[in-house]
């Protein structure tokens, strides 16, 4: 399963958002690293489910809204120097490590400094703290190199030692190749044999930047003053509010609104059963979802997902003709799959012994068979044939 984190510095909300988010208890409050240990969690990808097109009912989705499940850490708030151990220190970046890609929480509001402290409304811009987390991470990883620096440049004086293997092999957990390291060598023009550490301080940017994408995502979107917002709106900066989408998610589960994560707006169920305060707080979050398209913490995980790790969502059957499993189940399982990835990829992660014996794929739409090197998109149903038992 992938694995998202939400990092930032403190007290801009993260902790919210990943309550939000997975409906999981996380300590939240108005006071910088009231989180020390990471919280873990399930969220959700949301997809439209292709059972409603076929005209059939899957069950496994709610009307007609797929949520493919992904992991989610909320990690510790981070300071401008955590790498050499200021605020809560680097081990808390290690979570990060396990991240496919971050979700960057800024607060959008500019009521909090660069250490998460409280201050006046508007007066810090959100937009000095985007750089900072890249600063960090980029240190965080030279640090790591540095330890074994010694070590490399000893080997690479043998003709038959790979530094570009050797640098790999030192960043394993971080899901960088050898090919990597030499795409990071190339695009910061310098000679990895011969580096000094201003050069490799570029360099390992450049490895933050393949391994760990990153959104930056304007919290507190509610409270935020207007010119503020326009700027970021100018920066691509897109907004949330995690507090909104937070109370929706609680007013849904009381029985009070119908709304699905990631809906543009959501309605109300029992008028008569809302206080004025319930009523007066949906008024507001109401007025802050028609500005920005929704509460934009759905919207957050569901681009990191798509747009910066590039995945799509497809469905193995067993039977082509019903769309489901053995056991007549209908589109069991939703997978999420790098876009380029082709039915025999799919088959292997569906399970290592049905890629390995796979024999060929049927398109499940068109009861065709496709190639083992056909491009899944996004939405194929597909019946994978393999000789595994
Ligand atoms: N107005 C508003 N406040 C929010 C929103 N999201 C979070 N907050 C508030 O921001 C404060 C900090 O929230 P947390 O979720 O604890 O922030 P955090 O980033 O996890 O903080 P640390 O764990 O200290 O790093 C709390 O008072 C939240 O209620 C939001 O969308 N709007
Ligand atoms: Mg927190």
């Amino acid at each position: 399963m992938i694995t998202l984190a939400l990092a930032g510095k403190p007290n801009c909300g993260k902790s919210t958002f990943f309550r939000a988010a997975t409906m999981a208890h996380a300590e939240i409050a108005n006071y910088p690293f009231t989180t020390i240990d990471a919280n873990f969690g399930v969220a959700y990808v949301r997809t439209e489910c292709p059972c409603k097109s076929l005209g059939l009912q899957c069950g496994n989705c709610a009307d007609g809204i797929r949520f493919v499940p992904v992991n989610l850490i909320d990690v510790a708030g981070l300071v401008p120097d955590a790498h050499k151990g200021k605020g809560l220190g680097n081990q808390f970046l290690d979570h990060l490590r396990q991240a496919d890609a971050i979700i960057h929480i800024l607060d959008a509001s500019g009521s909090t400094d660069t250490e998460g402290n409280p201050v006046e409304t508007g007066s810090h811009d959100p937009r000095e703290d985007i750089a900072f987390l890249q600063k960090e991470m980029t240190m965080w990883v030279y640090g790591i190199l540095e330890k074994h620096w010694a070590r490399l440049q000893r080997q690479a004086q043998s003709k038959a030692y790979s530094i570009h293997r050797g640098i790999s092999e030192v960043f394993t957990g971080l899901g960088i190749t050898p090919e990597d390291v030499q795409d990071a060598e190339r695009s910061v023009a310098i000679d990895l044999a011969r580096a000094e550490p201003e050069g490799l301080v570029k360099f390992c940017a450049e490895i933050v930047a393949i391994s760990k994408p990153m959104i930056p995502v304007g919290n507190r979107v509610d409270m935020a003053p207007a010119p503020l917002l326009d700027t970021l709106r100018s920066a691509g900066i897109t907004f949330a509010t995690a507090a909104g989408e937070l109370a929706l998610r609680n007013a849904v589960s009381g029985g009070l609104i119908s709304y699905h994560p990631g809906d543009p707006a959501f309605s109300i169920i029992k008028e008569e059963s809302l206080s004025p305060a319930q009523k007066a707080g949906l008024q507001t979050i109401a007025a802050v979802m028609k500005a920005n398209g929704g509460t934009g913490v759905q919207q957050a995980i569901d681009r990191a997902v798509y747009e910066l790790l590039r995945m799509i969502v497809v469905y193995p059957v067993e039977d082509e003709h019903k769309f489901s499993d053995s056991r007549g189940r209908i589109l069991p399982d939703a997978f999420l799959m790098k876009k380029g990835s082709t039915p025999r990829d799919l088959a292997f992660q569906v399970h290592t012994d049905i890629g390995k014996a796979f024999l060929y794929a049927v398109d499940a739409r068109t009861k065709m068979r496709v190639k083992d090197t056909h491009e899944l998109k996004p939405g194929d149903i597909i019946r994978i044939v393999s000789a595994a038992k």
